[in-house]
């Protein structure tokens, strides 16, 4: 049978920087996914990388006098090592530098090209290298230079009472005076879109979320679409157009389509394709892997939800050659969804302690000293479940700390610790018919007859698990957590009612019944954490004397592990899952 399939990206970020907090929070929900699709049994795909062919790079190679490629490659290497420090599971990190990504967008402008839908023409306008966009009057703010403020976005033309250069008008993002260009381009016949995209929308109401966002792009559409440029002539870096080498394509018509090259030209054979052919380039091997497009959600900022949602589908209907022609006018159909990504789930900016994240206030959070000085659970936990995804958010540092010392620190590591220090106390277990191994201390048996099953199996499957892998499948991250938590209160609720550290001392019976009730909660609410918390949670599996957990969720086994009856190895005390943090002052 074939298995259902699952396929997430993060923005692919600008190989000019180091990845901060805001590219962490992109990576992290892509990772939860696309593990949960994994651990469900899913052939699951997750693609990142870096955003190479851009002129900001090739600026700041410049700047340090180092050749662009040398640069790049370090930039490169720099961004898996922040990635593999929280052992992303990424299954392809693609440089959009790569010559399997210009062999598939080459194929793509060609086609493109022939379909009518890119043609010759001359830009005048502003450039915004920061954003690397074309900028109109309306996407630009005033800048008062003296005070280096922006003054509000309704104020039209420049204030009175201002000296000479006093007010500039700059990109918002960047603070600086767009470039003014006039060239040579080609544009993309975007406008011949209209009609097909808004039918698009209104046929898939969920191909943005959150809604409110959806809505801004629809507003947006409304207005008119009109031909955008795709490539630049001063430009010498990047990818040349194959019908006019002089001009490259800039970077939006390259970057998007690393999406499809990733699976057109996967480095990994997924275990479902075996015998698919591979292509040689440049000496590596790639394989088709192209049965997972289209992408299940792409994640990305509101910075860049108009190239997502709209540029994007129209660039995928030109390649593909979707919809169909009636009169003159372009129409969407519904066969047009199999080859257009399903959703593009978006979040806001983040503020840290309430004021924007810059580099001179140097509240920029750089998520690996800050793991390390921390921890990197901390740093998850808080930002999946503080910051509903889809919303502007704030990373409250003393708040973060509080909510990891409260629910994984005391909620679930203490819980964790009771039961291995219980079980430990417990004398050898009762003959069994199970294969235990002799005399050992701790082993918690399945003993369902007598302990509240019924409970625990009720709450599971009736509401827990539905719940998990509903919101789950809502890219709902934060109530996944908060439903698990409250899930963790009900065992500490259940151990202290039922007192075993009491208990032991007169029942010992009882006490096995008790521990084993807790060692079971815990075991099913680990597999629904594991996405978020995978070294934890197996070192929790390990801890509780559970084998092979790891490994048999990695296969896909979640729904088999979770009806299976476990017996509780337990073996060592060893350290405490989650260490306490103090909060500063
Ligand atoms: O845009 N809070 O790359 P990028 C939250 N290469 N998110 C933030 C943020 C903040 N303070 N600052 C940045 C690009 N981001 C392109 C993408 S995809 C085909 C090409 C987010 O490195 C920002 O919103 O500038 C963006 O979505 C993402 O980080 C990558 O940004």
């Amino acid at each position: 049978m074939q298995k259902e399939k699952f396929y997430v990206t993060t923005p692919i970020y600008y190989g000019n920087g180091l990845p901060h907090v805001g590219h962490f929070y992109s990576s992290i929900i892509a990772n939860t996914l696309y593990k949960y699709a994994k651990i469900s049994g899913k052939k699951a795909r997750f693609t990142t990388g870096i955003d190479e062919n851009s002129q900001k790079a090739v600026i700041k190679a410049e700047e340090q006098g180092v050749p662009i490629m040398e640069y790049l490659d370090t930039m490169a290497n720099e961004h898996k090592k922040v990635w593999d420090f929280f052992n992303l599971d990424y299954t392809d990190f693609i440089r959009t530098t790569e010559k399997r990504h210009h062999t598939l967008v080459q194929e793509v402008l060609t086609t493109c090209h022939k379909r009518g839908d890119i043609y010759e023409g001359e830009y005048e306008g502003m450039y915004c290298v920061g954003c690397e966009a074309f900028k109109k009057d309306d996407d630009l703010v005033i800048l008062d230079t003296a005070t280096n403020k922006t003054l509000p976005l309704d104020v039209k033309g420049v204030p009175e009472g201002g000296g000479i250069g006093q007010y500039v008008r700059v990109c918002p993002d960047h603070l600086k005076e767009p470039d003014k260009i006039k060239e040579k381009n080609y544009f993309f016949k975007l406008s011949k879109y209209q009609t097909w995209m808004q039918e698009f929308y209104e046929a898939n109401p969920e191909f943005v979320v959150p809604k409110f966002r959806f809505n801004e792009v629809i507003a947006f559409v409304e207005r008119g679409l009109e031909d955008f440029s795709i490539s630049r002539e001063t430009n010498t870096f990047g990818i040349p157009l194959p019908f006019d080498p002089s001009q490259v394509t800039y970077v939006w018509f390259d970057a998007l389509f690393n999406y499809y090259t990733s699976c057109k030209y996967s480095p990994h054979p997924q275990p479902l394709s075996q015998g698919a052919r591979g292509v040689e380039i440049d000496g590596k091997m790639f394989y088709d892997e192209s049965d997972v497009w289209p992408a299940d959600v792409h994640i990305v900022g509101k910075d860049i939800i108009r190239f997502h949602a709209i540029y994007w589908p129209a660039m995928l209907a030109s390649y593909f050659g979707l919809g169909e022609e009636r009169e003159g006018v372009l129409h969407y159909v519904e066969t047009d969804r199999e080859k257009l990504p399903a959703t593009i789930l978006t979040w806001g900016y983040f503020t840290v302690d309430g004021q924007k994240m810059s580099k001179s206030l140097g509240n920029v959070i750089e998520p690996v000293s800050y793991a390390t000085e921390y921890s990197k659970e901390l740093l998850t936990l808080y930002m999946l479940s503080a910051i509903p995804i889809g919303n502007d958010g704030d990373y409250d540092r003393k708040s973060a700390i509080e909510t990891y010392n409260a629910k994984l620190a005391n909620n679930l590591g203490n819980l964790v610790n009771r039961v291995v220090v219980l079980s430990l106390k417990l004398p050898s277990p009762h003959p069994s018919p199970l294969p235990l191994g002799e005399g050992i201390d701790g082993i918690l048996m399945d003993n369902r007859a007598i302990i509240d099953w019924e409970k625990i199996n009720n709450w599971l499957w009736d509401v827990y698990y539905t719940e998990v892998d509903t919101f789950v499948s809502h890219y709902d991250l934060k109530w996944a957590l908060d439903i698990s938590f409250y899930t963790l209160d009900k065992i500490n609720k259940y151990t202290d009612e039922n007192e075993p550290w009491k208990l032991i001392k007169t029942d010992e019976e009882k006490t096995r019944e008790v521990l084993y009730t807790i060692a079971e909660w815990l075991r099913q609410v680990g597999m629904c954490l594991y996405p978020f918390f995978p070294e934890k949670m197996s070192e929790m599996f390990h801890k509780l004397g559970l084998t092979d957990y790891e490994t048999r969720l990695e296969n896909g086994e979640l729904h088999t592990l979770r009806s299976e009856t476990p017996v509780f190895e337990i073996k060592e005390k060893g350290e405490p899952l989650f260490m306490r943090i103090e909060v500063e002052k």
